[in-house]
């Protein structure tokens, strides 16, 4: 279909058209994972991580984590959007009240720029998961905001502009642990700050794959059809939780109304990346770059827990078979 998408053009955006007998909606990048196991001394992974476009080429926050086992966000940098250079001190941010920028872990972070400035969201551990705010314009300073929620909260995602006058984000109540619930809600702030009129959006789905919880992944994309959101959906098997990836369509001035909703997932954990690593069976994504033009997408999602790996789509096709499913 055609499919107009309110985006810049972005055409050096990581690329590989769909493979020969491919008739998958998605496809991986055939030299997957992009960040490979021990991108830094001692770092044990780089995945579940947000890439933007930046100055001609691309730059990202990464969810890194060390032989303890605690994540935290790095500054990652990149030409091409699959070679990338991480600063292997993590991300110092900054406010003057401590009680802030108090640390304990911060993982699952997500990049959305609005008006000319990157707000990153993240999990961010306050008594608990919440979600972690802050601003940067140049990807070496960051200043933190106030936490969006209260604990226990996961999945933070901002629009990338303000929806009736208001900044808007996605969340996902959740609780200390491996969460086995979990719906996706909208919420809306004029400052960034306090963040009210709490709008359930969906729920975990009726189809096996999406049935024990869901979670928003990359920031959404505005097209004339709608808000496309890519989320993770979560089955819980004898083996654990294993998490793919799913699509709905959001109602562009009321996003917190469900259009539309894929019933099958359009990536589950196959690849041996996938299905190998600290966390097997896990497909997590938290970032896309988008080309309007041509409709082309390029999705970074985390692997096992372990990697990052990238996959493309075709925006109009994604979006076409997600009307056909219906709400
Ligand atoms: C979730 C988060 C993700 C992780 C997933 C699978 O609760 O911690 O970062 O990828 O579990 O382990």
């Amino acid at each position: 279909m055609k499919l107009t998408i309110k985006a810049p053009a972005l055409p050096n955006i990581p690329w590989q058209p769909r493979p020969a007998g491919n008739e998958d909606l998605v496809w991986r990048y055939d030299a997957n994972p992009v960040i490979g196991r021990r991108p830094l001394p001692r770092v044990t992974g780089i995945y579940n991580s947000a890439v933007v476009p930046f100055k001609g080429r691309f730059a990202g926050v990464f969810r890194t984590e060390g032989m303890d086992r605690m994540p935290h966000l790095h500054v990652g940098h990149s030409a091409d959007g699959i070679n990338w250079t991480f600063n292997p001190k993590r991300i110092d941010f900054v406010n003057k009240d401590p009680e802030i920028t108090r640390h304990e872990y911060a993982y699952d972070p997500r990049v959305t720029p609005i008006d000319g400035t990157y707000y990153v969201t993240w999990c961010n551990g306050y008594h608990g998961p919440t979600i972690g705010v802050a601003t940067t314009k140049d990807f070496k300073k960051f200043h933190q905001l106030e936490n969006a929620f209260l604990p226990y909260n996961r999945n933070g995602v901002l629009f990338p502009r303000k929806i009736n006058g208001k900044f808007a984000m996605l969340s996902r109540p959740s609780d200390t642990g491996h969460t086995p619930f979990g719906d996706i809600f909208y919420s809306e702030s004029p400052d960034m700050t306090y963040w009210g009129r709490h709008r359930h959006i969906m729920s975990k789905g009726d189809e096996w794959w999406q049935g024990t919880k869901i979670g928003a992944g990359p920031s959404p994309i505005e097209t004339n059809e709608g808000w496309l959101l890519f989320y993770h959906g979560v089955i819980n098997t004898c083996n654990g939780f294993v998490y793919s990836m799913g699509a709905a369509l959001l109602d562009l001035e009321k996003p917190w109304m469900l259009r539309a909703r894929m019933k099958e997932s359009i990536l589950t954990a196959e690849a041996p990346y996938e299905l190998a690593g600290l966390v097997p069976g896990v497909c997590f994504p938290v970032g896309c770059l988008c080309d309007a033009p041509t409709g082309r997408l390029a999705i970074y999602y985390g692997a096992a827990d372990t990697v990052s790996a990238l996959c493309f789509c075709d925006a109009g096709e994604i979006v076409e078979n997600i009307l056909a499913a219906g709400a």
